[in-house]
């Protein structure tokens, strides 16, 4: 196999005029992975755009260089190579944001989801990478960019996030090794912590509040699921991205292999997030519904009520967990 990583290094040392860009409601490494590259570029003496569909989430905005992230609309002018990372699918991006990468001439696709769909012209897809900022890293050994403190903080910040701070199986000699070699460069894993995990809003504990208030098992209690409906953001305040997480509660509860948090979007329409602990590759599930995702982590977006949207994942859901014993 040809090396991915080096195919992708190579087209960055040929391009000059990068676009890089994340979906609505990113997540640490997602964000982290993109600003640590587009830092890298600019360093090579590269144009380097990071722009994105909305605000980037409260919880990211320390990371160094979130300030120069434009909204989608800014981008102008001409670019050579649209680089994405850690995006699945091109069709996550919705029609605008699709546009904006298929104008490149050059698409490179840098991911670690299971379900990729292969968008790029390059792709270095790897779903043994715990977090895109290992792929990110490899790529930058390659290009020889050494990595400086403002990178570091970005790609351990990727990690954490994507690994749960190291606690979710795909934490491999190579995340901590690569962890060791960040903390070195000046990431400092209690400010990534202090910001991410130890800073909340009221309004986001107060929708968690709402959320726990409405678990439920099935199953004979391998799954637990909890809703949160449009009106819970008006009640408390919450936005969308504060939703992000509570998904990893109904998982928590003893005996539990699978947590779904079903909401509804301002759309109308429902996001499903699953969170597997052992045995159902919950990636699976989340593409029969034209989502995709992790084994362990996924999602997907459904075109209908919050019922129909229950009734149908949770059915499918309970064929996958409550055949295992
Ligand atoms: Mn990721």
């Amino acid at each position: 196999m040809a090396d991915a990583a080096e195919a992708v290094a190579q087209a960055i040392r040929q391009g000059s005029d990068f676009v890089l860009t994340f979906h609505e409601n990113p997540d640490g490494d997602s964000v982290g992975s993109t600003l640590a590259m587009a830092r890298a570029l600019r360093r090579m003496g590269k144009r380097a755009t990071v722009a994105s569909p909305g605000p980037v989430p409260k919880t990211f905005r320390f990371l160094p260089g979130v300030d120069g992230v434009i909204p989608w609309e800014q981008v102008v002018g001409e670019y050579s190579v649209a680089l994405i990372i850690d995006c699945g699918d091109i069709n996550r991006f919705g029609p605008a944001g699709k546009s904006l990468v298929e104008k490149a001439p050059v698409i490179l696709n840098v991911d670690h989801h299971l379900t990729n769909s292969r968008f790029g012209h390059v792709n270095y897809v790897d779903s043994h990478a715990a977090a895109a900022g290992e792929q990110v890293t490899a790529i930058l050994d390659r290009l020889g960019v050494d990595l400086d403190k403002e990178m570091a903080v970005c790609l351990l910040t990727a990690l954490m996030t994507d690994t749960g701070c190291y606690r979710y199986p795909n934490t491999s000699p190579d995340t901590l090794a690569l962890a060791s070699r960040l903390v070195a460069a000046g990431g400092s894993p209690a400010l990534v912590a202090e910001y991410v995990y130890d800073t909340r809003t009221l309004s986001s504990l107060r929708l968690l509040d709402v959320a726990l208030s409405r678990l439920e098992l099935s199953a004979g209690g391998k799954v637990a699921w909890s809703v949160v409906r449009s009106q819970d953001f008006a009640d408390t305040g919450a936005t969308e991205a504060e939703a992000e997480g509570i998904v990893n509660y109904p998982r928590t509860i003893d005996g539990v292999e699978v947590g779904l948090l079903f909401r509804e979007t301002p759309e109308g329409k429902v996001k499903v997030a699953f969170r597997s602990r052992r045995t159902v590759d919950v990636s699976r599930i989340a593409l029969t519904f034209g989502g995709g995702g992790h084994a362990r982590a996924a999602g997907c977006t459904y075109e209908g009520t919050l019922a129909e949207a229950v009734e149908r994942v949770l059915s499918n859901v309970l064929a996958s967990a409550g055949d295992r014993r």
